[in-house]
């Protein structure tokens, strides 16, 4: 059994990760329209990491004879300004992510709360491979600058980046 405040603060990762799963939904179609469908695949790849994300944290809280609540998720923005503007946005999100995971952990040790610290555990070390993943894929569009072909090279970057993590995904099963 976990304290209400914690449980209620899990709930509320929920919401946090489900935004971020249709927040990159949202960016995925984006990128499609706009002829990136090497983007696109990664951010269908993300968005579907998201939603196991929150789910897992849903199957944690019924484990802990807590309710989980499904979440109320608000509109994500359709339109972005450029596909650069799109991944500062996801880096930006990942680390207010972090941000709140730490706050979790936080307030699970002020608890004495072991079994969600051991939990976030399995977070923290997500959020460390997201936001260097996010991080790389920034350094890679500032490289490749704002030449007439750009727009192509980032894709390609962006596809061969997302076959990697679906090999490493592969690989770990
Ligand atoms: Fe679940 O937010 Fe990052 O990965």
């Amino acid at each position: 059994m976990i304290s209400e405040k914690m449980a209620k603060a899990l709930n509320d990762q929920i919401g946090l990760e489900g935004y971020a799963s249709y927040l990159y939904l949202s960016m995925a179609s984006w990128c499609d329209k706009e002829g990136l469908g090497g983007c696109a695949e990664f951010l269908h790849r993300q968005s579907a990491e998201e939603r196991d994300h929150m789910l897992k944290i849903f199957h944690y809280l019924t484990e802990v004879d807590q309710h989980a609540l499904t979440p109320s998720i608000s509109q994500p923005p359709h339109e972005f300004e450029s596909v650069q503007a799109l991944f500062r946005q996801v880096y930006a999100h990942e680390q207010k992510v972090t941000l709140s995971i730490n706050k979790l952990v936080a307030m699970a040790t002020l608890d004495n709360d072991y079994s969600t610290i051991s939990f976030l555990q399995w977070y923290i070390e997500e959020q460390r491979e997201e936001e260097n993943l996010m991080r790389t894929i920034l350094d890679k569009i500032k490289l490749i600058g704002d030449g007439p072909l750009s727009l192509y090279y980032i894709d390609k970057e962006i596809e061969a980046i997302n076959n990697a993590e679906l090999a490493s995904e592969g690989n770990e099963e």
